[in-house]
């Protein structure tokens, strides 16, 4: 053909269902095609439809879809020691006050983050890291926040940068040294907010730690009048800012960081309509956090029917942290943004696809397959999108393509499509 020419490329992907969730939505292409060169989708659509590429290698499956990578836009993966101890410790009736009187909670993460080395910080967060993405998960946020000094905020966020080096995923860093104030600032909380806008964000700035700032809003963290602080200088700098806001209680945090035309404001339970439609204005992406929602035995659910009347993005993720919300699993996240929060399937999976990349500032490239965004996507041994949503757990072996680290399919998988046969079985069955 005359074009022959022009349609190049590196691989061919063919013999699934493409669930693009272009737009947010599924849009499903039956037997589709996708076409990949230099690490970006160069053509997507009905396989019947595609264009005679050159000498591309092709990857054949027997069925199944293939969806876009899944994208994690909050957790607190890097921290040192865990919490395990004090689960069991409440389980067995002991309250938060006396652990905290024992010096648990957030402050002993904090102590065990400190004592980590940035070697250590990085085994632990690597261990964790496997499990989120061995359920095909491409692009993961992770924030700082347990070390509440200068070096220790430091050393956590290189290590987040030298994670990135080394894993097959996109890895995003978030700065959170404004997740509470250190016992050395017990009684000059404001102290600790001035070495975080004179000292720290600046270093972080000048090396390039950090893709985004964020801060935790709360009656037991900080006050909206510091997290303004906070922001004022992110903004002088340069950074994007987002917020944890109203998770226990209503301060006003969505409002403000919507003012500050934040990429998200995450958690939301207490979220007032003033809150949302501030966000629908600035377009601020709603990321609820199911996991943290279940492990406190929260009741108050986050305004969905709101987000949904105002058309605010609902991003869905982990909050992987060793407080609240030790979730190693974005599928689980997926069943519970329905189950708990009342989320649509749909809505859930463009939570971790689409909306959960605009929350991380990479809408244009990332969160959907259509041609010119980054070849950043999963087969599944599944017969429909909801199916990913369903599944209460177990393994759900997937084949992926990690286009900007040139990983063409993990390690983790053998290179044949691994259950070909059933699935093909079934696939037929659904779509004879
Ligand atoms: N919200 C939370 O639920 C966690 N941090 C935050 O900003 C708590 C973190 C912890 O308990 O370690
Ligand atoms: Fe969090």
């Amino acid at each position: 053909m005359e074009k022959a020419d022009e349609w190049q490329a590196d691989s061919l992907w063919l013999g699934a269902d493409v669930v693009t969730m272009q737009d947010g939505r599924y849009h499903t292409i039956r037997d589709g095609a996708l076409a990949v060169k230099a690490g970006k989708l160069v053509w997507v659509g009905a396989r019947a439809d595609m264009p005679a590429f050159g000498a591309a290698q092709r990857h054949v499956f027997a069925g199944g879809i293939i969806t876009p990578g899944l994208v994690d836009c909050h957790t607190h993966l890097v921290f040192g020691g865990d919490r395990s101890q004090e689960f069991e410790q409440r389980l067995n009736g002991i309250s938060y006050a006396e652990i905290a009187a024992q010096g648990g909670g957030i402050l002993s993460t904090v102590r065990a983050t400190r004592a980590a080395s940035q070697d250590e910080l990085v085994s632990s967060a690597r261990w964790r890291l496997e499990r989120l993405l061995a359920e095909g998960v491409t692009t993961v946020e992770i924030k700082s926040g347990y070390g509440l000094d200068i070096e220790s905020e430091l050393r956590m966020l290189r290590a987040i940068r030298e994670l990135n080096t080394s894993v097959p995923a996109d890895l995003l860093s978030t700065c959170l040294a404004a997740h509470g104030f250190p016992p050395e600032y017990k009684h000059n909380p404001d102290g600790w907010i001035d070495i975080i806008c004179q000292q720290l964000l600046p270093q972080v700035k000048a090396e390039g730690l950090a893709d985004a700032v964020d801060a935790f809003c709360e009656h037991l963290a900080l006050s909206p009048a510091q997290v303004a602080r906070v922001f004022d200088q992110a903004k002088a700098l340069g950074m994007p800012v987002k917020l944890h806001a109203e998770q226990l209680s209503a301060q006003g945090g969505a409002a403000l960081a919507a003012r500050y035309g934040a990429l998200s404001a995450d958690h939301l339970e207490y979220a007032s309509e003033a809150d949302v439609q501030a966000m629908a204005q600035q377009g601020t992406v709603a990321v609820l956090l199911p996991g943290a929602f279940y492990l406190l035995r929260e009741t108050q659910r986050p305004p969905v029917e709101l987000f949904r009347r105002y058309g605010v993005p609902m991003a869905l993720a982990s909050d992987a942290n060793p407080g609240t919300s030790p979730a190693l699993s974005l599928r689980l996240m997926l069943n519970m943004g329905c189950t708990l929060f009342g989320m649509t399937p749909e809505e859930a999976l463009a939570g971790v696809t689409l909306w959960g990349a605009k929350a991380l500032g990479l809408q244009q490239s990332h969160g959907s397959l259509e041609a010119g965004k980054v070849a950043n996507f999963v087969h599944w041994p599944l017969a429909r999108p909801a199916e990913l949503v369903y599944w209460l757990g177990g393994n759900c072996p997937a084949v992926l393509s990690v286009a900007e680290k040139r990983y063409d399919i993990l390690p983790f998988y053998p290179r044949q499509d691994p259950v070909a046969g059933q699935h093909s079985a079934r696939r037929n069955a659904a779509y004879p």
